[in-house]
């Protein structure tokens, strides 16, 4: 489907190199670059459930793997991105049936606020922008040649009746490199909590392991469903983003993405059935994103807790200052939204701003040339090469937004710096 419109990125003297990002499985900063010089990064990170409207913890998870790709970008690696849209679930129809709308038109009102709130927020679109009513005969293609090999099986409600398909865990492992929990490094019994909290039916009867996902839900009266080799019916969550990853950027990807509320079930498990579909690792690196709390709670659509994007740009708070205050905390650290953190990214806005008319115009302080500079093409600033360092080390942009700080305090945002903040932290000053 449609994204939106993708921001202009300066470029700027010298490069980036394949920067060091936690993996959750490995449990250290690992480099992410190419695989081989030359290829493509690939990266997926998990899109909405769009019954409500993008909020700053959304915002906030998008915005990390934003700067990975800005940092990509600047190591010049050529960078394939995928995201999905979780457009049937039961969330949205129950949303949708509480208010009497339409599940389609809930689903594309948020879409298209999203892709708003996106574009308003400078954040580099998917190449791939996929919804899951757009995959439906993909998807059950992939769960019929799962039960087809064994490594998914039918539950049914009434002996005869029709039936759900449920992923088997045990035997995917046994086929495959791929175990439960590796991602996660839970044990069986957080496992099983987090699976039932989280979407997940742990106490289904006639299931194989309690911890097998649901692969596909057979028709009921009142819920969308479509025809398919496994039966009429819809998606369960978790093969949906197996699916698309692997549609759109093969196997492995360099690193699945998403907020850290996703590390267990669904990344964890659907890397297994990704495993299971391509026969080889999902991703090389499983990055999480840590969760943005308000009001003591993690902000969430089902708690409604929010403060939205949009909210904040129709009572005209400026997107770069928006971006300011996400990007003042590492975005692996789990943290608490104060109307204050706006507060104080408003005004290191505006102080940057008010230094950059104010610094000495940068024809006058020619950036010394080092080994990088050649041929007329200017070297790196000694400020440059300071955001880069600190971004190249699992992208810590707090410690990339002090170096510009100091350097409005010195009078020093010169162009190359200006430049940047645009290109690297999304930020305009100029
Ligand atoms: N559609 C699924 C993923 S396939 C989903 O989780 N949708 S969502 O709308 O609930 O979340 C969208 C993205 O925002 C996910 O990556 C999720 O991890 C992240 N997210 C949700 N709430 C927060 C929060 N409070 N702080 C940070 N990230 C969050
Ligand atoms: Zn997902």
């Amino acid at each position: 489907m449609r994204s939106w419109p993708a921001p202009r990125l300066p470029e700027l003297p010298g490069r980036s190199t394949a920067p060091l990002v936690y993996d959750d499985q490995e449990r250290a900063l690992v480099e992410l670059g190419p695989a081989a010089p030359g290829e493509p990064v690939t990266l997926y990170v998990c899109g909405i459930t769009p019954y409500d409207a993008t909020h700053l913890g959304h915002a906030a998870t998008y915005l990390a793997f934003d700067t990975l790709q800005r940092v990509w970008r600047d190591a010049g690696f050529a960078v394939r991105y995928a995201q999905n849209v979780t457009d049937v679930d039961d969330p949205l129809l129950e949303r949708a049936s509480a208010t009497g709308e339409d599940w389609r038109d809930l689903a594309a009102r948020e879409v298209e606020r999203f892709r708003l709130d996106m574009a308003a927020l400078a954040v580099i679109p998917p190449d791939a922008y996929v919804a899951v009513t757009e995959v439906i005969d993909p998807i059950a293609a992939a769960v019929a040649d799962l039960v087809a090999r064994g490594l998914a099986y039918p539950v049914a409600e009434a002996p005869g009746g029709p039936a759900d398909i449920y992923f088997d865990t045990a035997a995917a492992e046994a086929a495959t490199a791929w175990a439960a929990g590796e991602e996660s490094h839970l044990d069986r019994a957080g496992m099983l909590r987090l699976f039932g909290e989280r979407g997940g039916d742990p106490g289904r009867a006639g299931k194989r392991d309690a911890l097998d996902a649901l692969l596909w839900r057979h028709a009921r009266p009142g819920e969308p469903s479509w025809p398919s080799p496994v039966g009429a019916g819809r998606p369960g969550w978790h093969i949906e983003c197996s699916v698309i990853a692997a549609r759109e950027l093969g196997a492995p990807i360099t690193v699945q993405g998403g907020g850290s509320d996703l590390l267990f079930p669904h990344h964890d498990l659907g890397a297994g059935t990704a495993a299971a579909l391509t026969g080889r690792p999902h991703a090389r690196a499983y990055v999480h994103a840590g969760m943005v709390a308000y009001r003591g709670e993690k902000m969430s659509k089902s708690l409604g807790n929010l403060v939205l994007v949009s909210a904040l740009r129709d009572a005209g708070v400026d997107p770069g200052a928006i971006r300011l205050a996400l990007l003042a905390r590492h975005y692996r650290d789990d943290w608490e939204w104060t109307d204050s953190a706006l507060v104080d990214a408003q005004t290191r806005l505006a102080r940057w701003r008010a230094a950059v008319d104010s610094a000495t115009p940068p024809a006058d302080r020619p950036p010394k040339a080092t080994g990088g500079g050649h041929g007329g093409v200017p070297a790196e600033s000694a400020p440059l090469a300071a955001v880069r360092a600190a971004l190249h080390v699992d992208l810590d942009t707090p410690a990339a937004l002090a170096v510009v700080d100091a350097a409005a305090q010195t009078g020093t945002l010169t162009s190359d710096l200006v430049a940047a903040v645009d290109a690297l932290l999304g930020i305009r000053l100029a």
